[in-house]
């Protein structure tokens, strides 16, 4: 009773957690007050060094795996499943303080509260970090939490090669973060993740939490034309073989499609590049990607195949050659609805306002739910804003949704 009570009344120390998260912050940081720490950068090796020295402080025992994934774990009364909550630290190379530090700094400050409070919990409880969640060098993105939790073999995610035409496995090595921690076979009693909205929706209805329902599914594709490259000033348009119009064409196609289709389908080409790329010379070769999402999986599949019948189409019209290559591709994954309800109603206990959602970006919890009961808790984005150097959630909020965090934890660490 006593413990239950004293567990009831803990709360994180928040200014603790904010300044953990500026400190981490000024790992790898860029103009703007945003942070670039690439998966396997000097930069994400400097920003898991400093985190791993925070669990090491925190008394948590730290194991490495094969992949990089970082897991740290506080002993429970018994020796059973822990509890685990995380996120990622890596980022997109114009990123957020945010976009996954968050419920890896607030999962540590669940940590440094029980230990404040001399609480020990029945189950162990863990604090992990994903390799690779953004997927924005090496895809696809969830590399790390899908080597994990076993559907991604970990020697083919070792062999990726990302945009710059190194492996992943090289990258690990040089960082001093290829551990040997098995993967694909561990035991997780239930994964709760905090992580900011990354979209308008909480801060539009002037709400605090948001319990997710779960993922929209993600299609991501690098598509490839070979053309002719010509003289701008010479070629008339009728003999052209123009790789770099045939991507602008599927890419505006893909635009339309996801306007004509309405009901949350998505579409960007976030990279495309050309060759060779002159302001005088008919590019013979387009490379470009194509992220399309949706949360129905069924609109999700007629969206892709619609896009890709054009392009082959639009290809043979001008005569060039289309090439594909899958990078990734998730179906919408639903949470576990005894954590999505147990977020909304201790919300509500806590004395916030809090709704349904599903997350329009791609987590690492959705890789956990394969494996255990997971959920996750948002807290809003200031302006809907993520991705982007300005990201930023309200100290306020941050706070509400740490201390649901450790409540929720310590709740199902008692099962
Ligand atoms: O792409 C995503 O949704 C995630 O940020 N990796
Ligand atoms: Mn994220
Ligand atoms: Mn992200
Ligand atoms: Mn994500």
């Amino acid at each position: 009773k006593h413990r239950f009570d004293a567990v009831n009344k803990l709360q994180i120390d928040q200014p603790r957690l904010l300044s953990r998260i500026s400190a981490l912050g000024e790992v790898g940081a860029i103009d703007g007050g945003g942070v670039c720490r690439l998966a396997l950068t000097d930069a994400d090796r400097d920003g898991r060094d400093l985190v791993v020295c925070w669990m090491k402080e925190l008394g948590l025992a730290v194991s490495v795996d094969g992949i990089g994934n970082v897991v740290g774990v506080r002993a429970g009364r018994e020796d059973l499943a822990p509890v685990m909550t995380g996120s990622h630290i890596d980022t997109v190379r114009t990123g957020g303080r945010y976009d996954g530090n968050l419920g890896v700094l607030a999962g540590l400050e669940v940590i440094a509260s029980l230990n404040d409070a001399h609480i020990v919990t029945k189950r162990p409880l863990a604090v992990a970090f994903f390799t690779n969640e953004e997927g924005a060098r090496f895809a696809p993105d969830m590399m790390g939490s899908q080597v994990y939790q076993g559907d991604l073999a970990l020697e083919h995610a070792l062999d990726t090669v990302g945009i710059d035409g190194t492996s992943v496995r090289e990258n690990l090595q040089r960082i001093g973060y290829a551990g040997e921690a098995p993967v694909g076979n561990n035991h997780v009693h239930a994964f709760v993740e905090l992580h900011v909205e990354q979209g308008p929706v909480l801060e539009h209805e002037g709400i605090t939490i948001g319990a997710v329902t779960g993922v929209q599914g993600i299609h991501w594709t690098e598509l490839t034309v070979e053309g002719v490259s010509n003289h701008a000033g010479t070629t008339p348009m009728a003999l052209r073989h123009d790789a770099g119009f045939v991507a602008m064409r599927i890419a505006a196609f893909a635009r339309e499609v996801a306007a004509e289709m309405g009901k949350g389908q998505l579409a960007t080409v976030g990279q495309i590049n050309l060759t060779p790329n002159l302001i005088n010379v008919i590019p013979n070769r387009a490379v470009f990607t194509l992220d399309l999402r949706n949360t129905d999986a069924d609109a999700l599949k007629k969206a892709v195949d619609k896009v890709f019948a054009f392009a082959f189409q639009v290809a043979e019209e001008e005569g060039v050659k289309l090439t594909h290559r899958p990078l990734a591709d998730f179906d919408p994954v639903a949470f576990d609805e005894r954590i999505v309800a147990r977020v909304e109603s201790l919300a509500k206990e806590q004395g916030h306002s809090v709704r349904r959602m599903p997350s329009g970006a791609g987590h690492d919890a959705q890789m956990l739910a394969r494996m255990c009961p997971a959920g996750m808790i948002f807290v809003p984005s200031v302006a809907g804003l993520s991705h982007n150097v300005k990201e930023f959630t309200h100290a306020v909020d941050i706070g509400a949704g740490a201390n649901l965090l450790l409540s929720l934890m310590t709740e199902l660490a008692e099962q």
